[in-house]
């Protein structure tokens, strides 16, 4: 069966016993109340692979339909000879039954047209399945290059199939702002574009000359949620702010440190890394970053809105003027609590709007608003703390789970960054470090992997950091894996994997073939970045 992520408990008949369930042009599906975006899904994806119309019945093949005794992901998948039926907790759940059912057919399933008619059959088997952590993330950086929507789409479709169920979307950087607000046009109209590129990391000192941009209508956007909704997913956006943010201050320069920079003359920032042009902190531009909020929150429903906090440098506000007034009439320490009381303005903010912020790890500096949750991504430490502290935290350490870093130390590897991380060191990535107590370790609302984009300017290319990687992150973020890293079973782990690369051989992911890139899959002569030492252990 060979089902990733491996579900809890499986069931199957003796061989050579059942002659499992066969799928014809007489079978039905249907769909009882609760569940009817899985039995579209499922229509629509088995339709389109085997030719079969699928039709409702009164007493279908295929079954859907809710037990309030089960959690909202939970699901039971039951196959004899005669039908499949499907029981989740809630929609979501029977959406993760649907996936689990499609897998069961093979990876022919995951065509969009039929390669043949006849011979797609179930194995008779009971599934008894349920996630591990509730919060099971992807970070997609559209900022430094962006992503088309039809790839957004697409790439959702990658996370329903691996059960994952929260799409962070990083809308803001300084090298792009992707979010339209109706009430300030110049936010993508300026800020969207950028004149040309950084190719490769900074010391192959290597620009193109091709401007870049682009950027998601409020109504792109609405059916990014809806159809990531469908699936289950959660899109949390995020407007990264006070650092990151050169992009919105070349579009309106009164946001940045006027005093100390002549934030006219910025533009779209052109290149990689940390920049100092960070905003300033007056109440008109508290204003103007509700005023992005009232309309992100019109698009977003999610009850999680990131923003970022991260990389803010403080050499601007050590020399402003404005900024040091503003922190001695707030009565801060520094310009750590200059930051630490933004974001505390707006963990306020969205709590009166039943919303909850979560922001990076540098958030916790200058001490951590009441309310906010911690994406730990400089390691676990900050993790650590703010789950002691009581806050919702979602792992994602850099050393562990980014996707844009390196696979291989491999001379072949594309434009190679950070941490050297190989399909089987994230199946060993453990989210809950042994340093937590059971209750503080229940504050790990779940975990996450990022891909950042500095270095992935296309799809093909994030599919190639992404794969097979992410395989395997949803496998540590859903299945009941043993915590310590040492006990978990890599051989059927990778036994499995033969065939879920045929599976994204079937929908057409560009993944990193285990023994190295292909050569269109190279990029001879663009700079990466040297290799770091080896990463902490938990
Ligand atoms: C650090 S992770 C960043 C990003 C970069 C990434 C590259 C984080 C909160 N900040 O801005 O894209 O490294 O790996």
């Amino acid at each position: 069966m060979d089902l990733i992520p491996a579900p809890i408990a499986v069931r199957r008949a003796a061989p050579g016993g059942a002659p499992g369930l066969s799928l014809d042009p007489a079978s039905t599906l249907a769909g009882a109340a609760g569940t009817e975006d899985a039995e579209r899904w499922l229509r629509s994806v088995l339709g389109a692979a085997t030719g079969l119309a699928l039709p409702r019945a009164a007493d279908p093949v295929l079954g859907l339909r809710l037990d309030p005794a089960l959690a909202p992901e939970e699901y039971r998948l039951a196959v004899d000879a005669e039908r499949a039926r499907i029981t989740a907790g809630g929609p979501a759940g029977a959406h993760w039954g649907a996936q689990t059912l499609r897998q069961l057919l093979g990876p022919d399933a995951y065509r969009r047209a039929p390669l043949r008619r006849t011979g797609w059959q179930l194995p008779v088997c009971e599934i008894a399945d349920a996630p591990r952590f509730g919060w099971r993330g992807v970070l997609l950086d559209v900022a430094r290059h962006f992503l088309p929507l039809a790839d957004l789409l697409r790439f959702v479709d990658l996370l329903a199939a691996h059960k994952l169920n929260v799409l962070h979307l990083h809308l803001t950087d300084d090298q792009g702002w992707r979010f339209e607000v109706r009430r300030y046009p110049r936010l993508t109209e300026v800020g969207g574009w950028r004149e040309r590129s950084m190719v490769g990391y900074r010391t192959g000192n290597r620009r193109d000359d091709r401007p870049h941009g682009g950027y998601y209508t409020q109504d792109d956007l609405r059916e990014l949620v809806a159809y990531a909704a469908d699936r289950g997913i959660t899109v949390v956006p995020e407007i990264d702010l006070p650092g990151h943010t050169q992009a919105a201050i070349a579009a309106y320069p009164e946001l940045g440190n006027t005093d100390v920079v002549d934030t006219r003359a910025l533009g779209v920032w052109t290149d990689w890394g940390v920049n100092p042009n960070v905003l300033n902190a007056s109440e008109a531009t508290l204003a103007f970053f509700e005023g992005v909020l009232e309309e992100l929150l019109e698009v977003f429903p999610s009850e999680y809105v990131h923003l970022g906090g991260d990389e803010c440098p403080k050499e601007q506000w050590r020399a402003s003027q404005a900024a040091q007034t503003r922190i001695k009439e707030l009565g801060l320490a520094d310009e750590d609590g200059l930051q630490s009381w933004m974001i505390g303005h707006f963990d306020s903010w969205l709590t009166a709007r039943g919303r909850r912020l979560i922001g990076w790890d540098e958030i916790l500096e200058g001490g951590l608003a009441p309310r906010a949750a911690v994406a730990s991504w400089r390691g676990y430490a900050g993790g650590v703390a703010a789950a002691r502290a009581g806050h919702p935290v979602v792992m994602c350490p850099e050393q562990h789970v980014y996707l844009d870093h390196r696979q291989s130390d491999g001379p072949d590897e594309p434009v190679p960054i950070g941490f050297r991380r190989s399909l089987a060191d994230v199946y060993r990535f453990e989210p809950v470090p042994s340093s937590l107590d059971e209750v503080s370790a229940g504050q790990v609302i779940g975990t996450q992997a990022n891909l950042w984009s500095e270095f992935a300017d296309d799809s093909r290319d994030l599919d190639y950091r992404a794969f097979p990687r992410l395989a395997a992150f949803a496998e540590v973020a859903w299945s009941p894996l043993p915590r310590d890293p040492a006990a978990r079973d890599l051989a059927d782990f990778e036994r499995r994997m033969r065939t879920h690369y045929a599976r994204l051989d079937a929908i057409g992911v560009a993944y990193r073939p285990p023994a190295g890139p292909h050569p269109w899959q190279r990029r001879p002569g663009v700079a990466g970045r040297p290799l770091p030492g080896p990463p902490p252990q938990v």
